[in-house]
């Protein structure tokens, strides 16, 4: 069993590590941006899944420093990558509700970014359905925030909860990311096909960007692109991967 001590521990020793899993323009196949998705190199455990421990760090509080371990490496990432000529790609981090909430978090992002010298627009700050569990004027008044200092935030996994639609009327989110469940029963339950449209419409009808998740099959890039989706993010196209496996696929794709 994983212990508080052992997750201090990881952190104090470096032993976290993020994984990218591209995202692509449905229409054209190109690469717009990034998820990152933090792992644990454990030197006796081998590599562990945030499945195995991010429910233990928010239990504990170390979420927040996880958290802001994550934002200061993916916006290190930006910046190699802008170097590298990847001017526009984004990246995007998943953050629990209590730290996305956690008064010093816009401090911090703004620190991270004037270090590496990105734009905050290239940072993507995902939340998930759950915040919405939380004081909803906290979170309004927190995604409003965020907004005006130029970063984007995106609804994660949605669909899944019970509350999206409290999210679209209170929350001014940039994106959507719908739920795998649903892109999953794309091309063999007609139920899925008409949520999936449906989702898209009225992300189109409120202004907000939608990215198709867990695509495994060209049968399901196909249809989000039928149906108007703009991005996509799945095994089809890459599983998320270490860093050097992506600057692979910038060289050979340009
Ligand atoms: O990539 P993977 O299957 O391991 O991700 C599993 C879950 O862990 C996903 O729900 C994802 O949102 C979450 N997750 C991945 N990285 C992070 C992170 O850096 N912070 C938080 N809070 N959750 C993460
Ligand atoms: O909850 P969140 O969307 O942040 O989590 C992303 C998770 O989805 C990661 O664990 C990642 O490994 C997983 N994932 C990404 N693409 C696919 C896919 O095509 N199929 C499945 N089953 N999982 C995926
Ligand atoms: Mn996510
Ligand atoms: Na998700």
């Amino acid at each position: 069993m994983l212990s508080e001590m052992n997750l201090r521990r990881g952190l104090d020793m470096n032993e976290f590590k993020l994984h990218y899993q591209p995202q692509v323009n449905c229409r054209t196949g190109e690469v717009s941006g990034f998820e990152a998705l933090i792992r644990w190199q454990h030197p006796e455990r081998g590599l562990i899944f945030p499945g195995d421990f991010i429910e233990l760090a928010e239990s504990t509080g170390l979420i927040t420093p996880i958290g802001e371990w994550v934002i200061k490496q993916a916006a290190g990432q930006i910046r190699e990558w802008n170097e590298q000529g990847l001017k526009n790609a984004t990246v995007s981090v998943n953050l629990s509700p209590r730290h996305f909430l956690h008064h010093n978090l816009p401090f911090y992002l703004d620190k991270c970014v004037k270090e590496a010298n990105i734009k905050p627009k290239s940072l993507v700050l995902e939340i998930t359905e759950n915040v919405a569990l939380e004081d909803t004027e906290a979170v309004a008044n927190r995604i409003n925030l965020l907004r005006e200092m130029g970063y984007s935030v995106s609804i994660d996994d949605f669909g899944k909860g019970y509350s999206a639609f409290i999210y679209l009327q209170h929350f001014p989110i940039q994106q959507i990311k719908i739920d795998r469940q649903f892109i999953n029963g794309l091309g063999n339950d007609p139920k899925s096909s008409g949520i999936v449209q449906t989702i898209i419409h009225l992300a189109e009808m409120l202004g907000l960007q939608t990215i198709g998740e867990g695509v495994e099959t060209k049968q399901q890039w196909d249809l989000l692109k039928q149906f108007g989706c703009s991005e996509l993010q799945g095994f089809y196209f890459s599983r998320p991967v270490p860093v050097d496996e992506i600057n692979e696929l910038i060289r050979k794709h340009g």
